[in-house]
């Protein structure tokens, strides 16, 4: 049995609207280490978007090669395949390629080509040995970008040939094709749910590059992807997965579960006992984590299982009414007091407003004073919003700056803008019309 703890989209060295999350990855790093020593897996895949930048930070770049060698010190014998994502430089992430392999990391983050420009396929298929025996192969494919791949009619014909080259390569290897293939990927899929709200999902090229999961052979034990922020299969597969980013990466993600998931395959010849789920898995999109220890899924050559990531610092929307302005005190006490920590809760401010409010953010820092929160934005909702589209006069050139000005007023917060307001913006119509 090969056990396997798949883990991606770390985004290590990323700010949170302007606060450093450095603690808040040290703990789900120390948390990592604790669940890969107690299931004893000796398989560790981190599917790409490691840091958050191609160009990470000396603090964000000590905290993973400080992990890299805690992690494989703790448990000899256990192999790490790391690939890059799209936010990774996949050339940098290789760089210290000589000395990672010599404690057993192995990292995949640029393509080569042979002498023919064919990609150098072989490269991808990394085995994963045991005793000098190779039980199992790893396709570890980071993610490609355009030259990266064969040319196709389209992009996810491009990434389908490109794992089929993968693959052809495992059957040179392996003819009897017997010994399990664990495929790594960092892609958008069709027939998974992306968070609402969410940029760093999104920065494959405006989102169109999506490619369908029927890529991955259905002999491959394990499809492990990196790029979805939220953990999920990918169309109705419960072996093909996103593990999703241990912390949560926008507002969108808050109440979602976090995890790592585990796995057991079945070496050649090796059958489980079939056992039935005890958790019903749901829907593709909306899975939370099972209790620990069920697996969500399990047949005669697998098991996979969720183990839940505690979350450090919670994600809390806060809704008020800025014109009640106890209310909006009331409110605001319900929050944690003391210093702010790694386990403060980031807030997000949702307030309702009938009148413009400039005042907005310093009255809430102040009722927020003593508070153990992390303010992130605040979002001021007119409530006289009128979601009508305001006439756009035909002839651009006869459009009155104030009067649009007045009319968009009047929609957004149901009447008449203020006078102070008005002769303001009246000078600046008139100081920019001079110039
Ligand atoms: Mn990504």
């Amino acid at each position: 049995m090969i056990k396997l703890i798949h883990t991606a989209d770390w985004h290590l060295g990323q700010t949170f609207f302007g606060y450093d999350r450095a603690r808040e990855h040290e703990i789900f790093l120390r948390a990592l280490r604790r669940i890969i020593s107690e299931r004893g897996a000796e398989l560790l895949l981190i599917s790409g978007d490691i840091f958050d930048t191609s160009n990470p930070s000396a603090e964000a770049m000590k905290l993973y090669y400080g992990f890299l060698r805690d992690v494989t010190s703790d448990n000899p014998g256990m192999r790490v395949i790391a690939i890059a994502g799209n936010h990774d430089s996949g050339a940098r992430l290789e760089a210290p390629h000589p000395v990672l392999e010599s404690i057993d990391v192995i990292t995949r983050g640029t393509v080569r080509r042979l002498a023919d420009g064919t990609p150098d396929y072989s490269r991808h298929v990394v085995p994963v040995m045991r005793d000098d025996k190779t039980v199992a192969y790893c396709l570890a494919v980071p993610y490609l970008r355009a030259g990266d791949y064969p040319e196709a009619d389209t992009y996810n014909e491009s990434i389908s040939l490109f794992y089929k080259g993968v693959y052809d390569h495992v059957r040179i290897l392996d003819p009897s094709g017997t010994i399990p293939i664990i495929a790594m990927g960092h892609m958008q899929t069709s027939g998974a749910a992306l968070s609402e709200d969410d940029r760093g999902e999104r920065t494959i090229t405006g989102g169109i590059e999506c490619v369908a999961s029927d890529m991955f052979e259905p002999r491959t034990a394990y499809t492990a992807l990196g790029h979805l922020h939220k953990a999920q299969r990918v169309a109705g597969r419960d072996d093909v997965r996103f593990a999703g980013s241990p912390l949560p990466m926008s507002f969108s993600e808050r109440g979602s579960a976090k995890s790592v998931c585990y796995a057991e395959i079945a070496e050649a010849g090796e059958r489980f006992q079939e056992r039935r789920p005890e958790h019903d898995a749901g829907s593709d999109a909306g899975e939370d984590a099972a209790p620990e220890g069920t697996p969500i899924f399990s047949d005669a050559t697998r098991r996979i299982e969720l183990i839940p990531m505690e979350q450090t610092a919670p994600l809390v929307r806060v809704t008020v009414d800025g014109d009640d302005i106890d209310g909006l005190s009331e409110a605001l006490r319900s929050l944690p007091e003391g210093e702010v920590g790694v386990g403060s809760p980031y807030v997000e401010m949702r307030v309702s407003v009938s009148a413009p409010e400039p005042d907005l953010r310093r009255r809430i820092e102040e009722a927020l004073a003593g508070r153990s929160v992390r303010l992130t934005r605040i979002e001021a909702v007119a409530t006289g919003a009128d979601d009508a589209e305001p006439e756009v006069s035909p002839d651009l050139q006869g459009i009155n700056p104030m009067e649009m000005a007045l009319e968009i007023f009047r929609r957004r917060y149901g009447g008449d803008m203020p006078e102070g307001m008005r002769n303001l913006l009246g000078q600046a119509i008139a100081e920019a019309q001079q110039q």
